[in-house]
């Protein structure tokens, strides 16, 4: 067996419940990959999060890059050891980081070259480099370099810059080396242009990659917007690989891209809410800054089975964010990843059993009625 493979279990309308084998295990889909951007998920040690069910990291080449260094991952035995987790991983190949991070940035068609957000230092990736980057940190899917489209864009605008991510695609793919258990996916963009996902689907399917990547949303065009572009878009995919939606996203977000065939998710949304007191639960959102809290015995939410829903009353995960004590972050972003792998869990039973829709119509319920 050659690249790493991908089993479709059942399907339920358009929602499918899988299986990735890569070569540091499998992973069940959907599912959610908590961001671990510079080599660690932001507050939480590696065994508490593999103690919330998570399967799977993302990585960032343009943060490892920059700070440790990727030879310096390289030597050290690669990202897996280094940050002590030997599950999969995956890492995103930089563009998307440049754009939105760095400074001085400028983009070309051989690949694009900034300043470092940290120090101000030059730097530069092009496809092959951020490959040999990814290859470096061992991750066991690596993803194609491209542009994240800026939305909005013209028709122009945006087939311009898609087809540059098309022939980064090209060039992606001949720097990756396979070897047994290891995937690199290609990232279908064109804005909200049905003809452009269309061309770009083709486009990487003529190229051949182990999975496909919906790149280009959750940028700014809304819900209503990026529920039709991945509705049209999975379609065009192959059912036999896995899909990606890149950067999405609140649970409603997620629950309604699973519902139109997406496979796998990352976002910052747990980790970076739950150091800023916000939590998810089985009813909304919940701030735990908000003096409701300051006296209230109960655990945040009731079903969850979290160190700070079972160890903890609101008024204690209250009390330490307004003592800024760095265990309420702690507390909040182990609960936010316990209720994101909760909710994923969920879905992928639901999908089993023949029942999402209904099992989403649940999950709507909850949130809507709200936490009293
Ligand atoms: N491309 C890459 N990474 C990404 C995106 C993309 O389009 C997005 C889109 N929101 C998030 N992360 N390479
Ligand atoms: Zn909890």
């Amino acid at each position: 067996m050659t690249g790493l493979s991908f089993a479709l279990l059942a399907t339920d309308g358009a929602a499918r419940r899988g299986r990735i084998s890569t070569a540091h295990g499998t992973v069940e889909t959907p599912a959610f990959m908590p961001v671990g951007t510079a080599g660690t998920v932001k507050a939480m040690t590696a065994d508490a999060v593999r103690s919330t069910g998570a399967e799977i990291v993302l990585g960032n080449t343009y943060h490892l890059m920059l700070r440790p260094g990727a030879e310096r991952v390289g030597r050290l035995g690669g990202l897996h050891r280094f940050m002590g987790w030997q599950g999969p991983i995956l890492t995103d190949s930089g563009g998307f980081q440049v754009m939105s991070l760095a400074g001085l940035r400028k983009i070309d068609e051989n690949g694009v070259t900034f300043r470092s957000h940290i120090d101000g230092s030059a730097h530069a990736l092009t496809p092959e480099r951020s490959i040999q980057i990814q290859h470096l940190l061992d991750a066991d899917i690596t993803m194609a370099f491209d542009e994240c489209t800026p939305f909005p864009a013209t028709e122009e605008q945006a087939a311009a810059s898609m087809r540059l991510s098309m022939r980064w695609a090209a060039r992606s793919r001949d720097a990756f080396v396979e070897r047994p258990g290891y995937g690199l996916f290609g990232i279908v963009q064109g804005s909200t242009f049905r003809d452009l996902r269309a061309e770009s689907a083709a486009a990487l399917q003529e190229i051949g990659f182990h999975g496909y990547a919906i790149g280009g949303l959750a940028v700014g065009e809304g819900q209503a917007a990026m529920f039709e572009t991945v509705g049209f878009t999975t379609p065009m995919l192959p059912a036999d690989r896995p899909r990606y939606l890149m950067g999405v996203g609140r649970p409603e977000d997620i629950v309604g891209a699973v519902q139109r065939g997406i496979d796998m998710f990352d976002c910052v949304m747990p980790t970076r809410s739950g150091r800023t007191a916000q939590g998810f639960t089985r009813h909304g959102t919940v701030n735990i800054r908000n003096a409701r809290h300051a006296e209230d015995p109960r655990p945040l939410d009731a079903a969850c089975g979290c160190p700070a829903c079972c160890d903890h009353s609101r008024a204690y995960l209250h009390h330490l964010f307004k003592a800024n004590e760095i265990l309420g972050s702690m507390l909040l972003t182990w609960h936010n990843i316990q209720y994101y792998q909760d909710l994923m869990a969920g879905l992928r039973q639901a999908i089993a059993d023949g029942r999402l829709d209904a099992h989403v119509g649940e999950l709507q319920q909850g949130w809507v009625a709200g936490d009293i």
